[in-house]
């Protein structure tokens, strides 16, 4: 049974927004330590994930949930897609990186996706989830809150950027919090009932 779960993360941005969705759960939940890197030599998201959640469960013994995220921009044929946190050094030369190269472009479309993966202690993958996130990329940061490219991502249906949004409106319709809306179910389930094959 889960007792101890490692948020298998070092962006704090992250560790926030995860620990947010799993604070209602009945677990001791532990940050990954910073001695623990893990390549992300995966093509895709989901690989990343499991990459990340596999490879810490595996170093600190533990059950360990990851996250591989990323923004996808549709002039920029989805770049920087899963290179988003390897774009800049920082947050504000990310964002100005990706707002040069799309310059005027008037098509601002893209989307955020997020690929969530649960390992067992022994490294094999007991869940995964996939969450999206469409928007417009703005000519100019907006908003304070949230973190990485936040203050240029914004949602129409909403009217703000996810760096102006209240932060329960983000975990409600963000490409994270869609992908532990999927998740919770389940993995309530795995507490509840327990499996021994999961
Ligand atoms: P870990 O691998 O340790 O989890 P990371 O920051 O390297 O941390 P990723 O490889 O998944 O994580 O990179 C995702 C990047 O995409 C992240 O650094 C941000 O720049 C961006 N990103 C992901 N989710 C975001 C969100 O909700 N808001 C803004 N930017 C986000």
């Amino acid at each position: 049974m889960i007792k101890i779960l490692v948020v298998a993360t070092g962006n704090p941005g992250k560790v926030t927004e995860m620990q947010a969705h799993l604070v209602d759960l009945s677990l001791n939940l532990v940050l990954k330590p910073d001695t623990i890197e893990v390549d992300e030599t995966g093509t895709t998201f989901q690989e990343n994930a499991r990459l990340k959640a596999s490879q810490v469960a595996i170093a600190t013994g533990e059950w360990a949930i990851a996250d591989d995220s990323g923004l996808a921009v549709d002039a920029l044929n989805g770049a920087p897609g899963l290179y988003s946190a390897r774009y800049g050094k920082t947050n504000s030369d990310r964002i100005n990186r990706l707002l040069t190269e799309l310059g005027p472009n008037p098509n601002r479309s893209a989307k955020f996706i997020c690929a969530v993966s649960l390992a067992r202690p022994d490294g094999s993958i007991a869940l995964e989830a996939e969450g999206y996130c469409s928007g417009e990329i703005l000519q100019e940061p907006r908003g304070i809150g949230g973190f990485g490219y936040d203050p240029i991502f914004y949602v129409p249906a909403q009217g703000m950027t996810f760096a102006e949004m209240p932060t329960h409106i983000k975990r409600q319709i963000s490409h994270r919090g869609r992908a532990f809306q999927q998740l919770l179910p389940r993995l309530h389930h795995l507490l509840t009932v327990g499996n021994s094959s999961l």
